[in-house]
């Protein structure tokens, strides 16, 4: 709001004696120069209105690429005319010029077509007007292929975990080679199964442990989801492992899918227990490897991104390892020095509080949603946070986004603490808390990805 009302009272303070219909291309020049001069960090402009768009994905086109300064705007402004009418600006501090360019306009639940238009455009990022934040676009293509191991169906942020990876993959970001479900009971994988199937990826493997921890808390009970029928008992999910269907063990599920990929190409976003992690890392040669589970995990991950630990000055157990204690000891012993590990700690997610009113106001595109349904029939007002999708964001925007610890080792102990060891040559970081600018702009991001259908 005070962008749209500095760039009015700019427009006014120039042109007195103008209606806004009346602005030549000259005059139009010397506002958007000047606005430029206002803002470095950058503006968008309609130019029907002269106002600065309030909603909207913002993509610039390549054609106005490489603009720079006033002498670029008559062509900026010309392009702009004869497409959305909008004229956006950036200051790049590294070559000291300011950047013009026509811009294009998407509705705010058309992330992925803005992003393939802005990947098509040569843009690397998308600016979304109501929430002032950039969104990459991976226009580098980087191949980022990434097994989720969650214990679906007790806290909320497994659910928003998952469902920034099925956007993720919408936006052609990573690839989501498989769902590993550590929290056994089958109604926890078919929780994965609607999931997979409402946001149109109905054949992402799920795998679910069987051998895991007996009766761990469950802090919302939401395991009723996959079997929810309307009132005139229609089943209101589509699933396509069914009642009578299976799912595959999960540390054999993991094997498989390691096995399947090239050396040193997967990422492992792990935000529940490490039950199944451990037990791969104990698996020997099967139908699948020749290669132990150790070997397998050395060859094949490039890195873990876990939600947990706690470090800094607190010592106090951490939840999700310190419930699986013995499999947590485990995975800590038998895990390759090689294969770099992040922990976020739930202090990282603590400050992002998506409201459970928020959460179903933004789900009002429609009625029949996996998420909408846990936050109507539920009381999800327990004081759940955005924790797991910290370590699935981290994993998928890289770690710039993120304040890394410096290098060290982690060792845990009977009592679930997690010690930190600095050490350069170390295999371990772990995230910083975020300060309140990124905390919010970290919540906006998730609740764009909340809108998009
Ligand atoms: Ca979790």
């Amino acid at each position: 709001m005070k962008k749209v009302l500095f760039a009015l009272a700019l427009c006014c303070a120039f042109l007195p004696a103008f209606s806004q219909e009346k602005l030549t291309d000259k005059e139009l020049v010397n506002v958007i120069y000047a606005m430029g001069q206002m803002y470095p960090d950058g503006f968008t402009l309609d130019l029907n209105t002269m106002r600065q768009p309030t909603e909207g994905l913002m993509v610039s086109y390549k054609a106005t690429q490489n603009s720079f300064d006033r002498k670029s705007l008559p062509a900026v402004i010309k392009h702009a005319r004869a497409h959305q009418n909008l004229v956006g600006g950036w200051y790049n501090p590294e070559d000291g010029h300011y950047y013009f360019d026509s811009t294009r306009a998407f509705p705010e639940d058309s992330l992925a077509a803005a992003v393939a238009f802005a990947r098509d455009n040569d843009q690397h990022t998308v600016y979304v007007a109501s929430k002032d934040i950039n969104i990459w676009t991976n226009y580098e293509q980087k191949d980022i292929r990434i097994i989720l191991d969650c214990d679906m169906g007790s806290s909320t942020d497994d659910l928003f975990a998952l469902m920034m990876l099925y956007r993720y993959m919408d936006m052609k970001r990573c690839n989501l080679i498989g769902v590993i479900v550590d929290r056994m009971g089958k109604a926890n994988a078919d929780i994965v199964d609607v999931l997979n199937n409402f946001y149109g990826y109905p054949d992402i493997p799920i795998g679910l442990e069987t051998q895991g921890i007996p009766n761990p808390h469950v802090f919302i009970t939401y395991h009723n989801l996959p079997y929810a029928r309307s009132t005139d008992a229609v089943p209101m999910f589509k699933r396509s492992v069914g009642d009578n269907g299976s799912y595959m063990e999960s540390y054999k599920l993991y094997r498989k899918l390691l096995a399947e990929q090239p050396d040193k190409s997967v990422t492992i976003a792990s935000i529940g227990f490490v039950t199944s992690l451990a037990r791969l890392l104990e698996s020997g040669p099967d139908e699948y490897s020749p290669l132990s589970g150790v070997e397998l995990v050395r060859r094949k991950v490039k890195e873990i991104y876990a939600m947990g630990g706690v470090f800094g000055d607190a010592v106090e157990p951490d939840y999700n390892f310190k419930a699986a204690i013995d499999f947590s000891l485990k995975f800590f012993e038998l895990l390759p020095k090689e294969v770099d590990i992040v922990f976020s700690p739930g202090e990282v997610g603590d400050p992002l509080d998506y409201r459970p009113e928020t959460v179903i106001a933004d789900m009002d595109w429609t009625d029949l949603h996996p998420i909408k349904w846990t936050y109507q029939f539920l009381n999800c007002d327990t004081g759940q946070k955005m924790w797991d999708p910290q370590a699935v964001i981290n994993a998928v925007e890289g770690d710039d986004l993120y304040k890394l610890s410096p290098r060290g080792w982690v060792t845990l102990t009977p009592n679930g603490e997690t010690l930190f060891h600095e050490d350069p040559k170390g295999n371990a970081r772990y995230q910083y808390p975020g300060d309140p600018v990124w905390c919010d702009m970290v919540l906006k991001y998730i609740r764009l990805m909340a809108i998009q259908h």
